[in-house]
C-alpha cells in the first residue's frame, strides 16, 4: 500500500477531489502554502493499493494544470541615491508535486461512540 501526497493549486482541487471520488478513492485535503511563493496551495493525501498508484497519477495529470506566476525578486542592498526598477520573474507552478510513500500500516478504526447515538440507555 502507498500514500500518494500531492501538492496542487487551489484552482484544481475541486476537480481533482471529485475525480478521485468518482474513481472510488478516499482522499484528505489539507490547506498548505508553498515556501517559495508563500501562496496557498492544497496538499492531498490518498492511501491506495500499489496497483492503483498509476491510476491516481493519471487522475492528477488530467485535473492539475501548469500556470505561470510572476514573482518580484527581493530588493538588492542599495547605496543612497541608487535607483532599482524591479522586474518580475516568471515561474511555472504545477500541475502537481507528487510524493509516493510506503505505508507500514493502515487501519480504519471503527468503534461506536461511548454514550453517543446508538448507545444503550440505562
Ligand atoms: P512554492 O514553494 O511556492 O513554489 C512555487 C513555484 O515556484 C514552484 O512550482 C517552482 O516553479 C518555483 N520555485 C520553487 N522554489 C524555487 C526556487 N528555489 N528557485 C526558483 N524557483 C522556485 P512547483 O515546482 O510546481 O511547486 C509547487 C508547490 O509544490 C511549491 O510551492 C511547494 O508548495 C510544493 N513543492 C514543490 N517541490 C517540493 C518539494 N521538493 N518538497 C515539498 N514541497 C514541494
Amino acid at each position: 500500500m502507498k500514500l500518494v501526497v500531492a501538492v496542487v493549486q487551489g484552482k484544481d482541487v475541486e476537480g481533482l477531489m471529485s475525480a478521485l471520488r468518482s474513481g472510488g478513492y478516499r482522499a484528505t485535503q489539507i490547506n498548505s502554502s508553498g515556501g517559495f511563493l508563500r501562496e496557498n496551495n492544497v496538499t492531498i493525501m490518498t492511501g491506495v493499493n500499489d496497483a492503483q498508484v498509476p491510476d491516481v497519477f493519471r487522475i492528477i495529470r488530467e485535473n492539475c494544470y501548469t500556470r505561470t506566476q510572476y514573482v518580484n525578486p527581493l530588493l538588492p542592498i542599495m547605496e543612497p541615491g541608487e535607483f532599482y526598477m524591479p522586474s518580475p520573474v516568471e515561474v511555472q507552478v504545477g500541475g502537481a508535486t507528487v510524493f509516493v510513500l510506503p505505508i507500514v500500516r493502515y487501519e480504519r478504526i471503527m468503534a461506536p461512540a461511548v454514550g453517543g447515538v446508538g448507545a444503550a440507555n440505562g
